[in-house]
């Protein structure tokens, strides 16, 4: 899995979710064309997309109306813009044809929706969506054979089911991604159903989708996550890395929070910008942002101005002038000048510098204090390395699997209320972010910024939620500090586990008929509903010592996974 860089995807989240639903004025013509004509030409899969994120239970047949009347309402207004129907942005004409769907605001509870307008009603379909989709049926796996024959059949109603199915999965994944999910699809499909062994095509050349598919759904779901928890403000900070790519760009572009403006920017400016992204600008509008993003990265810039942040005589009153841009800009050359850090490391740092500057303010000699503000950093970034290093010492230690097993009984001790499907998960997720980046150069970097996702993931994405006292504090106080005050914590006390053994005895012939990725599931099911009765009541074995046991725990067969 290619390491994707959390900052970078703030990007998407105002290109597209701001974009398709914050109030943007129709009279930028700027603005509009490129987005319109993405809109235009790309009608039924956005629908289908906005449709089946927002209503996950809704049914193909459903989506397949709403798409109708979409492409006949774009039609219209392709034929005639001055239609007084036309004048709406084409996010609030979709959700009106939901809300005017015959009982589907009810059987979907909607209606509370229906009556909101802007912002409050945009807000009421966000909360709708559920990241937790264990409601919805598995992913529906078709035999090759009849996948090629419906490929075949139709190319263009197999796509359109397959970004639902996609879609109402992933109910915050960004449409970009998904339409290049569903790009890269297609010619996986079209290749593999001319080959002789469908199935085993299918299977190699279909994983660096879903890989692909999950990285950036991780990183989306965690930015819409930090976005609702921490406000715009955190976002402001991630704006930075962005910049790294093109650094030359003036440094008061990265706060235009209106990013399509930044890409017409960046474009019409790019023989004094970058020679690199030329090709990009010659791109549509999905490929076009990941394209910059991915482009070789310009040469680390020479007017590194970091010292200035230290040094200067008069700090507190620059600070005190325009705050937010501040520390933006001061945020903005930490990270030029230390490419080696991750997103939540620069938060950190940032928010360490505000601490230091806030207290050296308040002394007699604030320069002779602030200068020392470069331990500080220093302290913080030792402290991280620190986590990051035994993490992948466990990894080196235990392998994937092992090193799952650690994380499945940490997670448990900490936030025993979960269900055992999510502890599983959260702990798959840490073993496969250790095992992506330990040993890469970018160890570090990589690391924290993956790891900080699988927190992310445990603290919830559209909701605020009530694990135990412990975990919330730390889901809530501090988005740059969660690694951190996850690290200090320790096992839940106060949890009771439920008297009924129920699960642990639900070992049945169920599991002998699962297969492959599904038995693995089932199995490790059912070997874990045992810590939760060890651990709780018993034994105070350490961490490592669960660790061991669990890994050489093997009656149900040899070890799946690494
Ligand atoms: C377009 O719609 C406007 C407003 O309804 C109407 O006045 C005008 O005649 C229409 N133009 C055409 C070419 O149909
Ligand atoms: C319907 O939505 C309302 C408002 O979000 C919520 O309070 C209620 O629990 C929901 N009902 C169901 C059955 O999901
Ligand atoms: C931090 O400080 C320690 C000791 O003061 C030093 O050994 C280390 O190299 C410094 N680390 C960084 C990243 O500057
Ligand atoms: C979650 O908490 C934040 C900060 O307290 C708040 O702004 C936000 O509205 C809450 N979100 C929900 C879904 O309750
Ligand atoms: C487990 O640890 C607790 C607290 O540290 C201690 O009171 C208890 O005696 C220990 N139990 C066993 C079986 O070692
Ligand atoms: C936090 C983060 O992703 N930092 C990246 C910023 O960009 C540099 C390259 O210029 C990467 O090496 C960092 O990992």
């Amino acid at each position: 899995m290619k390491q994707l860089k959390f900052t970078d995807f703030v990007f998407f989240l105002f290109f597209f979710t701001e974009s398709l639903t914050l109030p943007t004025k129709p009279q930028d013509e700027n603005y509009k064309s490129p987005l319109m004509k993405f809109i235009e030409e790309n009608i039924e899969y956005i629908t289908i997309i906005a449709f089946a994120q927002y209503v996950q239970e809704a049914t193909f047949e459903d989506v397949e109306i709403l798409v109708k009347d979409m492409v006949e309402y774009k039609d219209r207004c392709v034929a005639n813009k001055t239609l007084p129907e036309c004048f709406k942005l084409p996010n609030n004409a979709l959700q009106e044809k939901i809300f005017a769907m015959e009982g589907l605001p009810q059987k979907h509870n909607l209606s509370h929706c229906c009556s909101k307008v802007d912002f409050e009603r945009r807000s009421c379909f966000f909360f709708n969506k559920k990241a937790d989709v264990a409601f919805l049926p598995p992913f529906p796996t078709l035999d090759p054979e009849e996948k090629c024959q419906a490929f075949k059949n139709s190319r263009k109603s197999f796509l359109n089911r397959y970004v639902y199915e996609v879609a109402r999965r992933n109910p915050f994944v960004f449409a970009p991604t998904l339409l290049s999910v569903a790009a890269r699809f297609e010619e996986v499909a079209g290749a593999c159903c001319e080959e002789q062994h469908k199935a085993t095509c299918f299977q190699t050349r279909a994983a660096p989708v879903i890989q692909y598919l999950k990285a950036f759904s991780s990183y989306q779901k965690n930015v819409c996550g930090a976005y609702l928890k921490f406000g715009t403000k955190v976002l402001n900070f991630m704006w930075f890395n962005y910049s790294e790519i093109l650094s030359k760009i003036e440094f008061k572009i990265q706060c235009v929070r209106d990013t399509s403006k930044v890409m017409n920017h960046i474009c019409s400016k790019q023989g004094s910008i970058s020679s690199k992204i030329q090709e990009c600008c010659e791109k549509k509008i999905p490929e076009c942002g990941e394209c910059i993003i991915n482009s070789n990265k310009d040469d680390r810039p020479e007017d590194l101005r970091e010292a200035k942040f230290t040094d200067s005589e008069t700090l507190c009153q620059e600070r005190d002038t325009d705050p937010d841009n501040f520390f933006a800009e001061f945020t903005y050359e930490y990270s030029r000048n230390h490419p080696d850090l991750s997103t939540p490391e620069l938060l950190r740092i940032a928010h360490v510098y505000k601490d230091v500057l806030s207290n050296c303010c308040k002394t007699e000699n604030p320069p002779g204090c602030y200068r020392r503000a470069k331990d500080k950093f220093n302290e913080t970034t030792e402290k991280s390395h620190k986590i990051v290093q035994r993490e992948c010492e466990h990894f080196q230690l235990w392998g994937k699997d092992g090193v799952k097993y650690y994380y499945l009984i940490r997670l448990t001790k900490t936030a025993p209320q979960l269900s055992t499907e999510e502890l599983i998960s959260l702990g798959e997720k840490m073993a496969m972010a250790l095992a992506t980046c330990c040993t890469l150069s970018e160890e570090f970097a990589c690391v924290d910024n993956l790891v900080d996702l699988v927190l992310g993931e445990l603290c919830g994405i559209n909701e605020n939620r009530t694990i135990n006292p412990a975990v919330d504090h730390c889901c809530k106080t501090n988005f740059a500090f969660r690694r951190h005050c996850f690290e200090g914590l320790k096992a839940d006390e106060t949890y009771v586990p439920p008297t009924t053994t129920k699960d642990l005895f639900t070992f049945n012939a169920d599991l002998c008929q699962a297969q492959n990725e599904e038995l693995q599931r089932k199995k490790d099911r059912y070997k874990y509903s045992l810590p939760f009765l060890f651990f709780f009541m018993k034994y105070n074995l350490t961490d490592e010592k669960l660790q061991s046991l669990f890994t050489s725990f093997t009656f149900l067969g040899p070890k799946i996974g690494s």
